[in-house]
């Protein structure tokens, strides 16, 4: 079984996401996610608006997924790929190059990012781009 990963924080789930997970589920048999969990959210400098919690419960139900484990740093990647048996490590090209290193352990593709959709695009065309908006009612 060919297995694949990727990684992210996945917040307010979007169509350049899901399509992420459709190319990366297409490039083997399964696919992992290793979602960000708060806390390596905040070290990333992002506050999703989703918790954790929930955004794993979201990802578990998209098709293309077929496991989802915790993020909680930067340094865990080799790790996972050994513990998990990981054939291709995946992620959309805004972070090409940054995660060769991992070319020693597994195959290492980036993919082409879906345009004129993100996160941040969300809540700006909702004027929400300041934290302050973002608090829960
Ligand atoms: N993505 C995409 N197209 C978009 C938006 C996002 O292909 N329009 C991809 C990103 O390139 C990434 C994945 O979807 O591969 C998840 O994006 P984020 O949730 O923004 O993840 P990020 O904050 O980049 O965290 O250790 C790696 C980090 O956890 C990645």
């Amino acid at each position: 079984m060919k297995k694949v990963i990727t990684y992210g924080t996945f917040d307010l789930i979007h169509k350049g996401h899901i399509r992420l997970l459709q190319r990366a589920r297409e490039l083997g048999d399964h696919l992992t996610v290793c979602v960000s969990t708060d806390e390596f959210n905040a070290e990333k400098g992002k506050r999703a608006y989703t918790s954790y919690e929930d955004r794993k419960y979201i990802l578990e139900a998209i098709k293309y997924v077929d496991e989802v484990i915790p993020e909680r740093g930067w340094d865990q990647k080799i790790q996972d790929v050994q513990d998990n048996d990981i054939d291709v490590f995946v992620m959309g090209d805004d972070w090409k190059g940054k995660f060769d290193f991992l070319k020693d352990y597994c195959e290492v593709i980036y993919l082409p990012r879906t345009e004129g959709i993100s996160t941040t695009k969300i809540k700006q065309d909702l004027g929400l781009s300041n934290d302050d908006d973002w608090k829960e009612e």
